[in-house]
């Protein structure tokens, strides 16, 4: 069943009734400013940090979900009925119709109720710190229509973990000012009253409030507030409690007509230097941000500032265009995935329907895996966001496994010690020098720890990465896996010494010798990736000693990582193999399957192939691969938070969707094209849409995770939009896949593709020069490319070499 569907044209989802199994949201804003919206108008705004620059409140795991929004109400002064557009929160008010565009970084909600029909456009402007409700109020009657609008936020411009845990204290530090209509929420003593937040409507006003209770009535919810019963704010001023903005404009509507009111929320700074509100000062600095709300309240800014935004995207999204045999593809590859990579490089894991914006900071691995994803579209900003990780690195070449966003200081909750973490900078880097061939960033100066005067260059860095390993061998010759590798959840280290005693936590947990099989793969791909590099620093001493080191790593996996059928898992503290056949639970796991081939384990000798075998045997299911098989029944102190959860979720044998694309990426190194595609599409949430009620999440982005076969809601994702299966998915359809793949030396070809395919095209932008791709299958054959012209001229092997800056080349692949 669906809930919607796509306007590829327009690039939006469309949203046909307002009651999706769960909220489907999107996002607002691209640099600064940003927010979270919902179909039916939830969610909430902030700048720059969820948590300590937080505009508007919301409360997570509410009942209904998702309540506190950006809401107006359309009131009918003759009769009194009243609604809001976007069903919540009045969702006992029936619309007539209902639509919700979600498009790229703007939302659009629209419905009509008794012959008015209203519709919201949200969205925040390019480079500035505020965001513009469009809302055209249309009379579809044949008489006059006397309309009362109402608008409303709830402010939250303070901590939001204090709002959560504190919240006497906001009780007595709200508070408001009025001018012009311009509601301003001051903010408390704690910031020197050093930002605000504002909300402004373009229409004089009739009324306002400012206090919650005001404006709803005692005892009273959003479904009902007594201001837009009696049709008339109540112009409340908030002292403490619960600050709110709310604007109440009066209409007539003459048959036919349509009326735009825009409202506008911003966040504005008050320098502390300012001229005309000196440090310390109690007022507001109204006269510097007064300028910006009269421009953003004209209906030719918000038209401009729409435009432009539509504009950034056909740009972003404009250097990686695939016309595939496949709608489900294109749509994902051309629109949503990419999308959904940027969301993640704005957030990071910050800010979801299941992310409370609160409890995470940069993860270290994360962020290093999300820039996979985006680095095409905006290489200057993968370039900081690698200076700004690898500045968090200590000089043992281990790493905060989180940090905070604007302190750049580690989580203290979490700390060190998962032992994958360094690694996964070298491949962040090496996706960026393949895409943009920039050198210099190696020799980039950068601290430890954000240590001043602890700077070294970049390569450093990363040389220390691979040292990080090598340090940290356990007794099979594999690396120790400390506090858990990349799942999380497998703390292989936490044990109790006294049978019945709780298990030991933390502390110890990296001190243990248990080793990880996926961390040697990992090794095995970074190594040979950071020899990539001395090669093309011309170290040629370390190159040799990094392929040494990454043949040696696969050595011991072939040795002891080897179990007759797959890869094993790991060791855990008493030595005992975790992922093996000798196992009674836990037998198989995805993950060193993916990770080993991945770093080129197995392929000659036919280990790989027989790995993906035992995968698709023992693990794929219709919705996708599982984690493990048979999942954890009881919960085993040994094995950690992996068997806390219940057979089928999350890292206990559910299909943990990030790991899926390792696994097609495995598949189409060995050269199944049929099994690689067949796995992608399983996943690609555009082919799950006519499934949406089993499904539940957004039929346009990833989800974190769908409950495996052991769960009784097989199918049902979970934790959409924040996750690094967005920028592994694209990675597997457009380099491996479709098999357009940057390199160090090179744009490379080499598509491995499912057998009825007879070819597809792709245009991208790589260095600055545009390749218009095609691919062709001749008949009848199934392997790898044969032959590459570019510009009609042959060139040797499938590399395709970086051409000019400005110019346009043609490549012509032939499957032969
Ligand atoms: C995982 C969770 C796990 C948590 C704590 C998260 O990254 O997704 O499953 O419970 O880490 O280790
Ligand atoms: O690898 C992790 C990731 O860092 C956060 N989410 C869960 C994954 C698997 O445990």
């Amino acid at each position: 069943m669906r809930y919607g569907h796509f306007d590829d044209d327009q690039r939006e989802y469309v949203i046909g009734q307002p009651d999706t199994p769960l909220p489907w949201i999107n996002y607002l804003g691209t640099d600064a400013y940003f927010g979270i919206v919902s179909n039916t108008g939830g969610g909430y705004s902030f700048y720059r940090d969820a948590r300590l620059r937080r505009l508007t409140r919301y409360r997570y795991n509410n009942a209904p979900l998702d309540v506190g929004g950006r809401y107006v109400y359309v009131r009918d002064d003759a009769t009194g009925d009243y609604w809001s557009p976007s069903w919540q929160p009045t969702p006992e008010r029936e619309l007539d119709d209902y639509e919700c565009r979600h498009g790229l970084s703007y939302t659009r909600i629209a419905s009509a109720r008794g012959g008015i029909r209203a519709e919201t456009l949200y969205f925040a402007p390019l480079g500035e710190t505020l965001e513009v409700w469009r809302v055209r109020v249309t009379n579809d009657r044949d008489s006059a229509a006397e309309l009362s609008l109402f608008s409303s936020i709830e402010f939250c411009l303070w901590d939001a973990q204090d709002d959560a845990t504190n919240y006497q204290r906001n009780f007595s530090t709200g508070q408001v000012e009025v001018v012009d209509g311009v509601i301003y929420h001051k903010t408390e003593y704690r910031e020197r009253r050093d930002h605000f937040a504002y909300f402004a409507c373009s229409e004089p006003l009739a009324g306002f409030d400012t206090q919650r209770e005001a404006f709803l009535g005692a005892y009273r919810g959003w479904d009902r507030p007594a201001a837009v019963e009696r049709g008339a704010a109540s112009d409340s001023i908030a002292h403490g409690w619960q600050p709110i903005g709310s604007h109440h404009v009066r209409l007539t509507l003459a048959p036919g007509e349509t009326r735009e009111v825009n409202f506008l929320l911003g966040y504005a700074e008050n320098p502390r230097d300012d001229k005309f509100d000196p440090p310390g000062s109690q007022t507001l600095n109204k006269t510097r941000v007064r300028p910006v709300i009269e421009r953003w309240l004209r209906p030719e800014t918000v038209e401009k500032g729409y435009a432009d935004l539509r504009a950034y995207w056909d740009a972003l999204l404009g250097g990686l265009r695939v016309r595939t045999p496949d709608q489900d593809t294109d749509r994902m590859v051309n629109v949503w995935n990419a999308y959904q990579c940027l969301v993640t490089f704005n957030m990071s894991r910050s800010a979801s329907g299941y992310e409370s914006g609160i409890g995470r900071g940069m993860g270290f691995r994360d962020s290093n895996q999300d820039l996979l994803g985006f680095v095409h579209m905006v290489p200057e900003r993968a370039r900081e966001r690698i200076l700004d990780i690898a500045a968090t690195q200590k000089p043992t070449g281990g790493a905060y496994h989180q940090y905070q966003p604007l302190t750049k200081r580690g989580n203290n909750d979490i700390g060190e010690g998962f032992n994958d973490d360094p690694l996964w900078l070298i491949l962040g880097v090496a996706a960026y020098l393949k895409e943009t061939g920039d050198l210099a960033l190696l020799d980039v100066p950068v601290p430890f720890d954000n240590e001043p005067g602890s700077e070294v260059p970049l390569y450093e860095h990363l040389r220390r990465s691979l040292r990080y390993t090598l340090e940290r061998l356990g007794p099979h010759g594999l690396p120790l896996i400390g506090r858990a590798d990349w799942n999380d959840c497998l703390n292989l280290n936490c044990f109790s010494d006294t049978p019945g005693e709780p298990f030991q936590t933390t502390e110890n947990a990296s001190g243990g010798v248990a080793e990880s099989v996926f961390i040697a793969g990992q090794f095995v791909l970074a190594a040979k990736e950071l020899a990539g590099i001395a090669r093309l620093l011309e170290r040629d001493g370390e190159e040799v000693f990094y392929r040494a080191a990454a043949e040696k790593m696969a050595g011991s996996i072939a040795e002891h990582g080897w179990d007759g059928a797959w890869f094993r898992r790991a060791y855990d503290f008493y030595g005992n193999v975790i992922g093996s056949g000798e196992n009674d639970e836990g037998q198989i796991f995805i993950e060193p399957q993916g990770m080993c081939i991945l770093g080129g384990v197995g392929i000659e000798d036919g280990l790989a192939q027989r790995a993906l075998d035992s995968v698709a045997e023992r693990l794929a299911t219709p919705h996708g691969i599982v984690l493990q098989q048979p999942a954890y029944s009881s919960y085993r102190i040994e094995l950690g938070e992996i068997s806390s959860y219940p057979p089928g979720y999350k890292e206990n044998a559910g299909i943990f969707c990030h790991t899926n694309p390792w696994i097609m990426i495995a598949e189409a190194i060995v050269g199944n094209g049929d099994r690689a595609f067949d796995y992608y599409r399983r996943l690609n949430p555009s082919a799950r849409e006519e499934i949406s009620e089993v499904h539940r999440c957004e039929p346009y982005v990833y989800a974190q995770m769908i409950a495996g076969k052991d769960a009784p809601t097989h199918g049902e994702a979970k934790n959409s939009w924040l996750s690094g299966t967005a920028a592994w998915n694209f990675v597997a359809i457009t380099q491996w896949i479709l098999g357009v793949r940057p390199d160090f030396d090179g744009l490379r070809i080499d598509p491995v593709l499912p057998a009825d395919w007879p070819g597809f095209e792709v245009t991208r932008s790589f260095r600055g020069a545009t390749y218009e791709i095609t691919v062709r299958r001749a008949e009848g054959a199934t392997s790898r490319v044969t032959e590459v012209l570019v510009d009609g001229v042959p060139v040797p092997g499938n590399l395709v070499p970086a051409a000019a800056p400005g110019t346009t080349v043609r490549v012509e692949a032939v499957i032969g």
